[in-house]
């Protein structure tokens, strides 16, 4: 039923426990020949082995046929992945999971299936940090967000625009089209500094900064030093100090970590020879030499998409190795030691296993409560690269991981590709898939720097492929779109705020900026004319968040799925959050209309509450639980929030 989960309790399993698999054989069509069969299932791991089990039958109940085995599963986290192999009367069927991997019914063939179920087993006890799952996020590029001095930092080959109110530029000349990432606005770190107090009521608890190390760019990928803030957004002294004053402020400061690749232009390749160091593009005796891939010296070199300014290094190699991870004043330790609450590993699917295993074992050893978070654009329980899916979330990789899942299933529900029965399955799947303890911490982000601006998307502007190069960077939503827009995004704010996870704002998205992809995307954050009324339903949502324990750590139950609305509810009971850790009882209900009409949605809340619901964001009248059921009217493009009053 859509209500269900394909499995109990819902998710991953822990390493060496035991699992009973049952699979439900519906005969009917067979009247009353009794077959002989025989059923297994085939479990394997990628690049380790398999092992086939037998399930066998159940005493029948009620004339149903179920046939199951217990499963002892291993000792270390690891993906499973299995089908099963039916044999009737000497014929034999497979049978795997649904083309969409969602789990529960699945496909019978004559042929192996191309889609198996999977089980993700984590380490015994593996634990995400405690105080992550309480925390809202903020993301900021550090050159948009605000500067603060007056005197601008001279920087070889950047060019300031002339004004905070300009827009990024991509094409230097539309004429030429050259590519530019070399203009600077002058926000600093000292900037963010000054508006702690704005993130503070806002009621954030941890920034991720985008990278902010010295680099020729204006987005800081293409690491120049790894030892030194980029100068043109402050100090090492500042970065320590930020760390320092949004600690006693409540908030913790997270750093993006760039290992797949340097800059060219820097102390280790130094292709212009701007550093002091003797870099591996110009001699094959730096000492760097070994963590390039040259394949025909020095112009012939590996790099990041085919980027010339972005040389991949080899992560495996033991001099890097140490460089980044392990030597005492490593690059994860030194800025450990200046007050940093962990990491994003850019571009994770491309680092091997063995760098990310080891950041993780050394990271955690420096500060169990540091986190790890991966950028993964998939499902990150079984996202595949290069052939082979990686274990990142087995309890030896990653805490935590960007939800473009998440995000992708915002937007198509609010822009119609797909109605909740689709987007149901397809979050349940993520918490199928992913243990809990990273379920309740991945980075459930609406926008980044990498994508459009939700409002943009929200408001349907036109495809930015068909907009002229000249007029990408002014592009803005006005009249219905705009209004549209901000409806859908309210709706979005509400469904992010109230889902498990770590809810991330990227900064803007709460006053309204707008933009196409990248370079458009980080336009300057709007200090005087932004959306106020938006800012303050942010502020509302994440405040409502921060209250309640049951939005944070409750558990979540798919509890309505029909066309235009989507609603699930969030629930504290026996004083106790989905971690076993002590909280209030709390019941709320989170419903989500889609459509451009009202909606009227019937719900059984009879095993949730009785009695009467309270809008918890203030506005409505209450509702009186009748029988069993919540009525509820949901206005056009918005989404409501109830609070069981006990
Ligand atoms: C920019 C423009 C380019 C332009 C280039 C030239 O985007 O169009 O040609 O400049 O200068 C950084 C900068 C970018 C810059 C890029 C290269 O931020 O502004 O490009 O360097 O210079 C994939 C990767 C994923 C990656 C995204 C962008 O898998 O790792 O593409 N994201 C990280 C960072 C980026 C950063 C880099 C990597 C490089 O977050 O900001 O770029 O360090 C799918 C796939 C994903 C794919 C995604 C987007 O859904 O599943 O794998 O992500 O689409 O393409």
């Amino acid at each position: 039923s859509q209500n269900e989960f394909y499995r109990s309790p819902v998710g991953a399993a822990e390493a060496t426990t035991g699992i009973r698999l049952r699979l439900k054989l519906e005969l009917s069509e067979l009247g009353n020949v009794q077959p002989s069969i025989q059923i297994k299932a085939r479990f394997w791991r990628e690049r380790v082995g398999e092992m086939v089990y037998e399930l066998l039958p159940e005493d029948p109940v009620g004339g149903e046929m179920y046939y199951s085995a217990h499963i002892t599963m291993p000792e270390r986290g690891c993906l499973l992945w299995y089908y099963f192999i039916i044999t009737m009367d000497g014929r034999t069927w497979y049978y795997g999971n649904n083309n969409e991997r969602m789990g529960g019914v699945g496909i019978l063939s004559d042929n192996p299936p191309s889609q198996s179920y999977q089980i993700t087993v984590f380490n015994k006890g593996a634990r995400t940090p405690d105080w992550f799952k309480h925390s809202v996020m903020y993301q900021i590029f550090p050159d948009r967000f605000y500067r603060k001095g007056n005197t601008l930092v001279e920087k070889k080959g950047a060019v300031y625009h002339a004004s905070w109110n300009d827009k990024p530029c991509y094409y230097k000349d539309p004429d030429t089209r050259e590519i530019v990432a070399y203009d600077f606005f002058g926000g600093n770190l000292a900037g963010i500094r000054e508006k702690l107090g704005y993130l503070k009521d806002l009621g954030i608890s941890v920034i991720y900064l985008n990278p902010i190390f010295e680099s020729a760019s204006n987005h800081h990928y293409d690491t120049g030093d790894y030892h030194k803030v980029d100068p043109i957004l402050g100090t090492n002294e500042e970065l320590k100090q930020l760390c320092a004053d949004a600690k006693k402020m409540g908030i913790r400061i997270m750093l993006d970590g760039v290992f797949s690749h340097t800059g060219d232009d820097s102390r280790y390749f130094n292709k212009y020879g701007n550093y002091d160091t003797l870099g591996a593009y110009q001699s094959k005796e730096s000492p760097y030499y070994d963590w390039y891939c040259f394949n025909n010296y020095p112009n012939g070199y590996e790099s990041w998409w085919g980027f010339s300014t972005l040389p991949n290094v080899k992560e495996e190699n033991p001099s890097y190795m140490k460089f980044i991870i392990e030597n005492e004043d490593s690059v994860l330790k030194y800025w450990m030691k200046q007050g940093i609450c962990g990491w994003r590993l850019d571009v994770v699917d491309e680092l091997p296993e063995k760098f990310t295993q080891t950041f993780y074992k050394v990271l955690k050893e420096v500060d169990k409560d540091a986190v790890m978070l991966g950028e993964v654009w998939e499902d990150a329980s079984n996202k595949s690269a290069y052939g082979v899916s990686r274990e990142y979330l087995c309890g030896q990789e990653l805490d935590s991981a960007m939800n473009y899942p998440f995000r992708q299933v915002v937007l198509d529900f609010l822009l119609g590709y797909a109605d909740a029965t689709q987007i149901s399955k397809r979050l349940k799947s993520l918490m199928e898939n992913y243990p809990k303890q990273n379920f309740y911490v991945m980075m459930n982000l609406l926008g980044s720097h990498d994508r459009e601006r939700i409002l943009t998307l929200l408001g349907e502007a036109p495809s930015q492929e068909g907009v002229p190069a000249v007029r990408q960077a002014q592009y803005k939503l006005d009249g219905p779109r705009l209004h549209k827009g901000i409806q859908r995004l309210k709706a979005a704010i509400l469904w992010q705020m109230t889902f498990p996870g770590v809810p991330s704002v990227y900064y803007g998205d709460e006053i309204g900026l707008q933009g196409y992809r990248d370079p458009y995307c980080r336009g300057t954050y709007d200090w005087e004319n932004g959306d106020a009324e938006l800012r303050q339903w942010t502020r509302k949502l994440i405040h409502l968040r921060n209250k309640h324990t049951a939005l944070q750590t409750g558990s979540i139950l798919p509890i309505y799925a029909k066309g235009d609305v989507y609603g699930y509810a969030r629930v504290i009971d026996k004083q106790k959050d989905v971690f076993g850790m002590e909280a209030e009882n709390e019941v709320f209900i989170v419903l989500i209309n889609r459509s451009s009409e009202p909606r009227h949605a019937s719900l059984d809340v009879r095993d949730l509450a009785a009695g009467i619901m309270v809008d918890a964001l203030g506005d409505r009248p209450d509702i009186r639980i009748m029988r069993g059921r919540l009525e509820v009217d949901i206005p056009a493009y918005a989404g409501l929030v109830y609070q069981h009053k006990p």
